[in-house]
């Protein structure tokens, strides 16, 4: 299994020179000048972390240095490991999921990793010994069903899938009862990442959960982001954020992207924490997230 560090790291590798090669310039000035401000607030910009969120890192920054906390530059450097990892500690909480059963709807636009990661984190948690239950609810793309179908028989999951263009909320409607009846503890749920009917997609989104909460059912969100998006991705997650709320997010493709900055935006701008992500395409590429091991990997 890969859910260590070690592989955080390596998959943020190519972040990680991002950052390194434009921190280099920062850190080897002599003192804290206008130019390194000036420098730093350019170097977390073009490293994805995005106009909004260095803004905040530099407030805090200034206000520590006019408070005499940061004096030279090795205080900056350690004051800027402090305000990023604090802006990926927002909102983090343990994701609970002690009732039984859990619905997780997965949601995300098309492309973003959405039925991989469903995979993945069945495979997570059918190691730390949960009975999980797949469900295919991306209905309206063909291969939808016969995706997670392929990677269920891999992994020795129970799968539930519908006809294509069946109601996504009535196959949770029947995944819900056979949980119950068969104790299931996690029902992981796939979604469409764009209808070609006239309904809306968070419209479809909203009704599954309604579905799930009316059983007296316990939902939890988990929108998946592409991190090569980048700051593009930051809109597609408030749509999302304001249409169902979010308990994290799984930024996968973080192996193949030196965008990986765009974490700290996405943590600090949406409130929600990251809790996983993807490295690569296989089941086990997936690493619980450790703020602290990821501001080391990309600073160091
Ligand atoms: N390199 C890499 N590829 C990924 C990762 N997650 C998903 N993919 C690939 O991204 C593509 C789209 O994934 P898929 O799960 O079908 O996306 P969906 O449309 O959101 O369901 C597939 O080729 C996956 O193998 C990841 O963490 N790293
Ligand atoms: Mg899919």
């Amino acid at each position: 299994m890969s859910f260590s560090i070690g592989s955080l790291r390596q998959a943020a590798a190519k972040t990680r020179s991002a950052f390194r090669d434009r921190l280099a310039s920062v850190f080897s000035k002599s003192e804290l000048s206008a130019e390194v401000w000036d420098d730093l607030e350019e170097m977390l910009i073009t490293a994805d972390v995005g106009v909004s969120t260095t803004e905040n890192i530099l407030g805090e920054l200034r206000g520590r240095e006019r408070k005499g906390q940061i004096r030279e530059i090795d205080g900056l450097r350690e004051g800027l490991h402090q305000e990023l990892v604090a802006r990926l500690n927002q909102g983090i909480s343990a994701l609970a999921l002690d009732d039984q059963p859990v619905v997780i709807l997965v949601v995300g636009f098309n492309g973003a990793g959405k039925t991989t990661t469903v995979a993945k984190l069945g495979r997570y948690w059918q190691q730390a010994g949960k009975r999980v239950l797949l469900v295919a609810g991306d209905t309206f793309r063909a291969a939808g069903g016969e995706q997670l179908n392929i990677w269920a028989e891999r992994l020795g999951l129970q799968c539930i899938a519908g006809q294509r263009g069946a109601d996504a909320a009535a196959l949770l409607f029947d995944a819900i009862a056979s949980a119950r009846a068969r104790g299931f503890d996690v029902v992981l749920v796939d979604t469409a990442g764009r209808i070609h009917t006239k309904t809306n997609l968070m419209d479809e989104l909203g009704k599954m959960r309604g579905i799930a909460q009316r059983q007296q059912i316990e939902v939890r969100t988990l929108l998946v982001l592409d991190a090569s998006t980048g700051q593009n991705g930051i809109a597609q997650a408030r749509a999302f954020r304001d249409a169902v709320g979010l308990d994290g997010i799984v930024v996968t493709k973080l192996d193949g992207t030196a965008k990986g900055g765009v974490l700290f935006a996405v943590a600090d701008e949406l409130g929600a924490p990251v809790r996983f992500v993807g490295t690569g395409e296989q089941p086990d590429d997936l690493v619980v997230f450790d703020p602290e091991a990821f501001v080391t990997a990309v600073l160091e």
